[in-house]
């Protein structure tokens, strides 16, 4: 029963359609990077004096800025700092395999190099470089996949873009028109000006109709036949389901789903916004989706200067170094044949069961129910010597005797080996 109140644009065409083998390496790699930047990124949560709530990249919508005194940031927009070979460096160090960055969010500036408008961070900045060009080069260096978020309904700087109703007269627009002469052609420049794009990553569809979120679906394949497009682009339509913001179903879903996530509140950096979740709290959120069989998109909002928050490094490097040693247990796994308990998680591939115990049990005694495959061994990931754990079969549970102490302070990884080997 897929869990709607978490998914939100659940893919209808494809849900359950596991067999599709352009979605293999997506599987696999489980875990991304989300990257919010753009204009936003200079309020940084605050305008004229006044701080405005909610998430930052939306600081236009929240505060009602006109397009006329929001335009100006782009002269204002000069991130000197910005380093495309360490935003990637600090992806693969982090364990994520994919990033997607935000070529055009809703407030309709791109920040690529788009000839359909000047309105760029090429043409309309003093910086004058094409960061996604920098971003392409160096995800093909260091072996990370690329993709961009590319809000496709809402435009906030476009007369006939959804969203801006202080403006422009909502009842005046040519959606339909935006679409065809200023999205499509934008997605064009996109996939097929940057190399191979694995991730079209849509958002909000809002009053996009099915043809019209059909029509994108088969543009972006018929470019790139092997690019991906997240569910967000409407009508449950899409390779993957989306869920909300934040949001880890409750079970396991049977069909490929993703939760984009923050590490502290916001998408788009904001100043003060300093309520950033543990390092614990990241690890086992990315545990809890893989073990429901879903992606993590956790994301990074850098600043004006082109700068990843600190603690948004110091997170991602501590996920990292979990991964270096559990990595195995992540990667290429789906649900685990043990779900709905509190203390553990289970992830799971041919012939082997992942049990993340999140909060070891005094004394090391591990009580599994529901555990129907005969187990042939155990043993600690963490064990380089791989050192074989006692198992008992017992009535209705196993019981796997660890040591008195967890070999991790925030999930410590057994692994179970099949007695079938399959
Ligand atoms: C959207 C954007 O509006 C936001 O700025 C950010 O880019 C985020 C990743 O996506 O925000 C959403 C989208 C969907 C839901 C909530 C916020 N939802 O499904 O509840």
């Amino acid at each position: 029963m897929v869990d709607q109140n978490a998914i939100r644009e659940s893919s209808g065409q494809r849900a359950g359609a596991r067999g599709d083998p352009r979605l293999d390496w997506w599987r696999d790699a489980r875990f991304g990077m989300f990257i919010h930047w753009g204009l936003y990124a200079i309020p940084a949560g605050e305008w004229k004096g006044e701080q405005i709530p909610g998430i930052g990249e939306w600081i236009m919508h929240r505060a009602r800025i006109p397009v006329r005194e929001y335009e100006p940031l782009a002269a204002r927009f000069n991130p000197v700092r910005f380093d495309a070979a360490e935003w990637v460096s600090l992806a693969r160090r982090a364990g994520q395999k994919y990033l997607i960055i935000t070529s055009k969010h809703h407030d309709g500036f791109s920040m690529y190099d788009s000839k359909v408008t000047d309105y760029d961070i090429v043409d309309a900045t003093p910086f004058g470089r094409d960061p996604i060009r920098e971003l392409a080069a160096e995800c093909q260096r260091q072996g990370i996949r690329l993709g961009f978020y590319y809000s496709q309904t809402q435009d906030w700087h476009h007369p006939d873009g959804d969203g801006n109703d202080w403006d422009y007269d909502e009842s005046a627009k040519d959606f339909a028109g935006y679409l065809e002469r200023y999205v499509k052609p934008q997605l064009r420049e996109l996939l097929t000006s940057y190399g191979p794009v694995s991730v079209i990553w849509f958002d909000t569809p809002r009053r996009i109709t099915t043809e019209q979120s059909q029509s994108l679906v088969d543009f972006v394949h018929h470019l790139q036949p092997a690019c991906l497009v997240c569910g967000r682009v409407g009508n449950h339509l899409g390779d993957y389901a989306s869920t909300r913001d934040n949001t880890i179903p409750a079970d396991s879903l049977d069909l490929d789903w993703e939760t984009p996530a923050t590490i502290n509140d916001t998408w788009g950096y904001k100043k003060n916004d300093h309520h950033w979740k543990s390092p614990r709290e990241l690890i086992q959120k990315l545990v809890d989706v893989v073990s429901k069989g879903g992606n993590y998109l956790l994301n990074v909002g850098p600043t004006a200067e082109g700068v990843i928050p600190q603690p948004s490094v110091e997170r991602l490097l501590a996920v990292g170094t979990w991964l270096e040693t559990n990595g195995e247990s992540i990667y290429g796994t789906g649900a685990g044949p043990v779900q709905g308990l509190h203390w553990c998680r289970a992830t799971a591939k041919p012939g082997r069961t992942y049990l993340h115990v999140l909060d070891w049990p005094v004394g090391g005694d591990l009580r599994v129910p529901g555990l129907r495959s005969k187990v042939s061994r155990a043993y600690l990931l963490a064990d380089p010597a791989r050192g074989s754990l006692s198992v008992t079969a017992e009535p209705d549970a196993l019981l796997i005797k660890g040591p008195a102490r967890p070999p991790d302070p925030d999930d410590s990884v057994v692994v179970l080996e099949s007695a079938a080997g399959g």
